[in-house]
């Protein structure tokens, strides 16, 4: 629950409040229903001394048990699971503090009952109003959380500027702890992203340059329970600089890195290089379903041409630290320029001939149906 106070603090609140003046309403109407039987001898300061800890009790199972998690945002039918939840842990630990504090004698049980019976209504007739009332009269439109790496952070939120949206929060996979881009807060993490997508109702999440394996399965779940669409706002390739360090004594030459999953935007489960090339050398003409890439020539000159079902673009690697970044769904073939240059190939995907696409025909079909040739 903790993360959640970070953010939408007062709309916390004031589902907290409704929480409490449902408990309150429901403990007088059962105590008033009660005592209609005249003949009942009941003592009003007995109950009045039990509604302080139900209503600690109350407190302490929103806070712990976290039944407001993404109350905003969830289904109806989720809010009749979750209100039903918080009624029945609120009632086991008013049971045990009865128990534990030997009052339960003094103190009607039909009344605790009936008090939670009501509770069940009034929270659920309460939250559900609240959540429609704050959907309809608070919500910004087109607010927009972009999911990406600190790598591509600049890149996304300008594209994403380009279609109109206005990126509110960032979510940073692999963060090395930016609290802000560009003036936009960074969730630290997982759950305060999803948090963020609740509590400052959030219309969409977008998701720029990652491969698939990189989104967090939580909020994936998150966004699902809340109805937000997750949407990729894609590249098919992208020329990266790779970061270079040269030596103040240029004998010690320059050494050049990059990370996965910072620096390129997927985990590295497979490298290979191809070496022993004879010039205009012909390889490739195939496409990848789910292999993502990162090509790059340490030695020598290789053109990399690249369809994506509706236009050719041909990349040349011609310095050691220019990196081509290739995303699924690209057709490619490689032309060695000159002879023994050297090809290497950092993937996100360990070898599968099966995710391979090696006939054009196919590649066209299956670039349609993706759409990406739209992109
Ligand atoms: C790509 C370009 C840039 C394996 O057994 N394991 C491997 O990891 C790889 C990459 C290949 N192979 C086998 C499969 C074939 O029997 O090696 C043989 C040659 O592979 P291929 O014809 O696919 O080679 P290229 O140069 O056309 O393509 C390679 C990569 O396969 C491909 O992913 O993007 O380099």
């Amino acid at each position: 629950m903790h993360n959640e106070f970070r953010y939408g603090r007062w709309k916390i609140l004031c589902f907290v409040f409704a929480d409490i003046v449902s408990l309150l309403l429901a403990s007088i109407l059962s105590l008033w229903l009660y005592l209609l039987n005249k003949d009942i001898n009941y003592s009003i300061k007995s109950h009045f001394s039990v509604i302080i800890p139900m209503i600690v009790i109350d407190l302490a199972v929103t806070f712990f048990f976290s039944t407001l998690r993404r109350a905003l945002r969830w289904r109806e039918k989720r809010e009749v699971y979750e209100s039903a939840r918080h009624v029945v842990f609120s009632l086991v630990f008013l049971g045990l503090y009865l128990f534990i504090t030997k009052s339960g004698p003094d103190f009607s049980r039909a009344i605790v009952l009936l008090t939670y019976g009501f509770d069940y209504l009034f929270l659920l007739a309460f939250r559900i109003s609240l959540r429609q009332i704050m959907t309809r009269y608070m919500k910004r439109e087109s607010t927009a959380l972009l999911m990406t790496t600190n790598r591509f952070a600049d890149e996304g939120i300008k594209e994403l500027k380009n279609l109109g949206l206005d990126v509110r929060y960032l979510y940073l996979l692999k963060n090395n702890n930016a609290d802000k881009v560009n003036d936009i807060p960074v969730a630290k993490d997982v759950k305060e992203a999803a948090a963020v997508i609740c509590w400052e109702m959030i219309d969409k999440v977008y998701i720029y340059g990652l491969d698939h394996q990189m989104i967090p399965e939580y909020l994936m779940d998150a966004c699902n329970e809340m109805r937000i669409m997750l949407q990729w706002v894609d590249f098919n390739y992208k020329v990266l600089e790779i970061k270079r360090i040269k030596h103040q004594d240029p004998k010690y030459g320059a050494l050049m890195f990059l990370e996965g999953e910072r620096d390129i935007p997927f985990p590295i489960r497979r490298v290979y290089w191809i070496t022993e090339t004879d010039a205009e050398m012909y390889r490739g003409s195939h496409a990848h379903k789910l292999n993502c890439q990162l090509l790059y020539c340490p030695y020598g000159k290789i053109d990399i041409i690249l369809d994506d079902g509706k236009e050719k673009t041909t990349v040349t690697l011609d310095r050691p630290e220019k990196g081509l970044l290739l995303m699924p769904g690209l057709w490619r073939e490689m032309v060695w320029r000159d002879q023994g240059s050297i090809l290497c190939v950092l993937a996100s995907e360990y070898y599968d001939e099966n995710e391979y696409i090696r006939d054009y025909d196919e590649f066209l079909a299956y670039s349609r149906k993706s759409g990406k040739e739209e992109a």
